[in-house]
C-alpha cells in the first residue's frame, strides 16, 4: 500500500526492500566542540538486523555531514528507497529536526514509507501520529526485532496490526499494537558496522577513530528523573567474550582507539562485568573507554579498579546529580554524598578520570545553593563536571511529579539538558544560566586543579586532561556566545538572524518551500496571521506570578521575533483546538515550536 513497485530478487519470490537509514542533522555544540561526532549506534543496530534479513540498506549520516534538508531530499531521490527510517540518540531535542526532515522527504517522495524510532517517539507515538502526517510508522522500544517483523509484514502484505511494538495510523486514528517483549539474547542481533562509509568521520576525545558499543541494556535502579528503566524494561547483558571479540575486531579491522559504552549501567551484574574487564585486560587491545558507572558500584569495585584501568576504562561519568542528601533521597538515587566522595577519590587513585554529572533545578535554586554545590564538587575533587538542567520527560516519575510546573522552554529542541526547562522561583532564566556558567568556570578554572594537571607525571594522562579541558572550555565559550546572541536578538528583534516578518514575503517563502519539495497543493497547511509579543522567560514567569494574565502572548524562546507574524497551524482550524491539541506551530516558516497543554496560552489570538 505504501510502497513503490517491489523488486524481485534473483528471480526468486523473495522480495528485497531498499531501506535508507538517516541519522538526522541534529547538531549540538557537544559533538561539534567537545566530544567529536559519534556513530549512530541505534541505527546501525537496526541496520544490522535488516541486512541479515537480506534487504538493501544504506546509512545516510546527515548529522555528521551537516546536510541541509534539501541535500537529504536529493540523497533520498538518488537512492530511491521504499522505506526511510530515522531516529536519534538525543531523542527528545532531536525530535523537531526528525519531523522537519521527514516532512521534507514526504513532500518530495510521497510514496516512501517513513519509520521513526527511539525513546521520545516511543513514549509520544500517539501524539506524533495525530499531528505529523509525514510519520507513517513508529517503532516502540528496542528496534532490531520489531524492524524485521515490520519490514516482513510490508513485504508480504500482512496487516500491520499483527506486528508487535509499533504504532501506525489507520485513517486519522493512531493504532498501537501490543508491546514486543524485550530481546532476551542480545547476541542474536548484530551491529551493521559495514554501513559506516568512512571511519575517519568519527573521531573522539583526541584519541583517534571512535565507536560506541553496548555491553548491556537497562538499569535496575529507580531514579525518578530517568526513563531508561521504562524504555529497556529489564537489565540484560551480552556475552562478555563476544563483546571483547567485537572490540578487538574493531581495533584490528578499523583501527578503533576509543569506545563509548552506551550502557546505562554496565556494572549491574558484578560477575559478568568482571569477566568483561578480565577479557579486555588479557587481550591487551589498546583502546580506551568512556562509561557511565554509578558511584555505589565504583565503591563496590574498589578492589578491582586496577583491572578497570588495564581493561582501558579512562573516563567514567558518575551521575552524582546533587550534593544535597535530601535531594538524593527525593529522587531515589540510591546513593549518598559519601559514596560520591569516595568514588572520586578511588578513581583519582587509579588514574581514571571522573566526570561528575551534576543536575541543577532539582530544588529551589539560589545563589547560595550554587555556592554550596560548587564547594562540595570541588571537595569531591573530580576531574570534570558536566552540569545538566533537570528535564521533565513525560515518561519519568519526575516528569509526572512536576506536570503542573511552568516551563521556560517550549522549544523541544532545547530539551537537551544544556538549557533550563522548568521555572525557578528565585532565579530568572538568565540568572540560572549565569549561575551554571559560574559553577562550571569555578570548578574547571580553579588554580589548584590546573596546577595539578600540569604537574601530572604520566604524559598520556596529562595530555588527555589538557585535551579534554581545552574542549570543555570551547564548549563553555560556545554556549555563552550563543546565549548572549539569543538575549541580544530577543531584546532587539532587528538583530535577529531571521528578518522581521513581512507577511506577504513569508507566505511566498512557505509556498516556495512546499513547491521545491514537490508537496501537493492540497496538502499545503493553512496560514493564519497571529499577533504575538514578548518572550517566555523572565517576562512571562514574572507576570504570571504577579497574577496579571498576558494577552496576545505566544510563548517563544531563543532567537525570535516580536510583532505580527504568520503562523502555520498544521491541520487546525481554530485557536481553541490548536491550544487544546498542542499543535506544531511554525512562525514565518522558520521557527517551530511545540506548545504543550499546560502552557498558559489563553492569550493567543488569531487575527484574520
Ligand atoms: C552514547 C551517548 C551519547 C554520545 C553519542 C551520541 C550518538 N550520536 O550516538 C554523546 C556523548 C555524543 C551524546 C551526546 C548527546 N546525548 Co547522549 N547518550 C548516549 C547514551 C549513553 C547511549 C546512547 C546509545 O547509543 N544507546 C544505545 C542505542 C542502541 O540505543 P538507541 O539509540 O536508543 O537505539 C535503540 C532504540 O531506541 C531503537 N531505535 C533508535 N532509533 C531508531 C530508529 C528506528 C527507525 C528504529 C526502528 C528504532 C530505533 O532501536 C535501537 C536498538 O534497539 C545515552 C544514555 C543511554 N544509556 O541510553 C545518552 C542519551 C541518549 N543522550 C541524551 C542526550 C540528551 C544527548 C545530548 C542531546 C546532550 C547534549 N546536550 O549535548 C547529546 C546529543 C548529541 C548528538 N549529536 O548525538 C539523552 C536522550 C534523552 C532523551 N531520551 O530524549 C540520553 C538518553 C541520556 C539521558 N541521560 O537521558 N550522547
Ligand atoms: S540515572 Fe542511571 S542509575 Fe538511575 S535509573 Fe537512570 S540509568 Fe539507572
Amino acid at each position: 500500500m505504501f510502497l513503490s513497485p517491489l523488486r524481485l530478487w534473483q528471480g526468486r519470490v523473495t522480495v528485497t526492500l531498499k531501506i535508507l537509514l538517516i541519522n538526522p542533522p541534529y547538531l549540538t555544540l557537544t559533538s561539534l566542540l567537545a566530544t567529536g561526532h559519534q556513530i549512530p549506534l541505534g541505527l546501525l543496530m537496526v541496520g544490522g538486523s535488516l541486512l541479515d534479513a537480506e534487504h538493501e540498506v544504506r546509512l545516510l549520516d546527515a548529522e555528521r555531514h551537516h546536510l541541509s534538508y534539501g541535500a537529504i531530499v536529493e540523497e533520498v531521490k538518488r537512492f530511491g528507497p521504499d522505506i526511510v527510517m530515522t531516529g536519534h540518540a538525543g531523542s527528545t531535542p532531536a525530535h523537531p529536526v526528525c519531523v522537519k526532515m521527514l516532512t521534507a522527504i514526504k513532500w518530495a517522495c510521497p510514496e516512501v514509507l517513513t519509520v521513526y524510532g527511539g525513546v521520545y517517539p516511543t513514549f509520544h507515538c500517539e501524539q506524533i501520529l495525530r499531528h505529523e502526517d509525514t510519520v507513517d510508522v513508529i517503532v516502540r522500544g528496542e528496534g532490531e526485532a520489531v524492524s524485521i517483523d515490520l519490514v516482513e509484514a510490508i513485504e508480504s502484505g500482512v496487516s500491520l496490526h499483527h506486528v508487535l511494538g509499533i504504532a501506525f495510523r489507520e485513517g486519522a486514528q493512531p493504532i498501537l499494537t501490543s508491546p514486543r517483549p524485550p530481546i532476551q539474547d542480545l547476541d542474536v542481533y548484530r551491529i551493521g558496522w559495514e554501513l559506516i562509509e568512512n571511519w575517519d568521520y568519527y573521531q573522539c576525545f583526541g584519541l583517534g577513530r571512535a565507536a560506541i558499543i553496548q555491553f548491556s541494556r537497562g538499569c535496575p535502579h529507580h531514579c525518578t528523573t530517568c526513563g531508561q528503566r521504562g524504555f529497556w524494561v529489564n537489565w540484560r547483558s551480552r556475552n562478555p567474550v563476544k563483546v571483547v571479540d567485537e572490540i578487538e575486531w574493531l581495533y584490528r579491522t578499523h583501527d578503533i582507539r576509543f569506545l563509548t559504552l552506551a550502557d546505562e549501567n554496565p556494572t549491574t551484574n558484578e560477575t559478568e562485568w568482571r569477566r568483561f574487564l578480565e577479557k579486555m585486560a588479557t587481550r591487551r587491545v589498546p583502546v580506551h573507554f568512556f562509561a557511565s558507572i554509578r558511584a555505589t558500584d565504583i565503591v563496590r569495585d574498589a578492589a578491582i579498579l586496577d583491572l578497570y584501568r588495564e581493561a582501558g576504562i579512562l573516563y567514567i561519568l558518575v551521575g552524582v546529580e546533587s550534593t544535597d542528601s535530601d535531594v538524593l533521597r527525593a529522587i531515589k538515587k540510591g546513593s549518598t554524598t559519601r559514596n560520591d566522595l569516595e568514588a572520586c577519590r578511588l578513581l583519582k587513585q587509579h588514574g581514571i578520570f571522573s566526570v561528575l554529572g551534576h543536575m541543577v533545578g532539582l530544588k529551589e535554586e539560589t545563589w547560595e545553593s550554587f555556592r554550596t554545590s560548587v564547594a562540595q564538587l570541588i571537595h569531591y575533587d573530580g576531574d570534570f563536571v558536566n552540569v545538566v538542567h533537570v528535564t521533565p520527560h513525560s515518561w519519568t516519575e519526575f516528569g509526572r511529579q512536576v506536570r503542573d510546573r511552568l516551563t521556560v522552554q517550549p522549544d523541544l529542541s532545547k530539551w537537551d539538558y544544556r538549557h533550563q526547562v522548568l521555572t525557578q522561583p528565585n532565579l530568572s532564566p538568565w540568572k540560572m544560566f549565569l549561575a551554571v556558567k559560574w559553577l562550571e568556570l569555578r570548578f574547571h578554572g580553579r588554580p589548584g586543579r590546573l596546577w595539578s594537571i600540569l604537574r601530572m607525571k604520566n604524559p598520556f594522562l596529562r595530555q588527555q586532561l589538557l585535551w579534554t579541558s581545552f574542549h570543555t572550555g570551547l564548549l563553555w565559550l560556545g554556549e555563552v556566545i550563543l546565549e548572549l546572541m539569543g538575549i541580544l536578538c530577543a531584546r532587539h528583534p532587528a538583530m535577529a538572524m531571521a528578518p522581521r516578518p513581512d507577511p506577504k514575503k513569508s507566505q511566498e517563502a512557505l509556498r516556495q518551500i512546499g513547491e521545491s519539495y514537490g508537496k501537493p497543493a492540497t496538502r499545503r497547511p493553512k496560514v493564519r496571521r497571529v499577533d504575538y509579543t514578548g518572550f517566555l522567560g523572565d517576562g512571562l514567569s514574572r507576570k504570571k506570578r504577579s497574577g496579571s494574565a498576558s494577552k496576545n502572548r505566544i510563548i517563544s524562546s531563543g532567537i525570535s521575533l516580536a510583532g505580527p507574524a504568520l503562523v502555520e497551524q498544521n491541520q487546525y482550524t481554530d485557536t481553541a483546538k490548536c491550544v487544546k491539541d498542542s499543535p506544531l506551530i511554525k512562525i514565518d516558516g522558520n521557527l517551530l515550536m511545540r506548545i504543550f497543554e499546560r502552557h498558559p496560552l489563553e492569550g493567543l489570538t488569531v487575527i484574520k
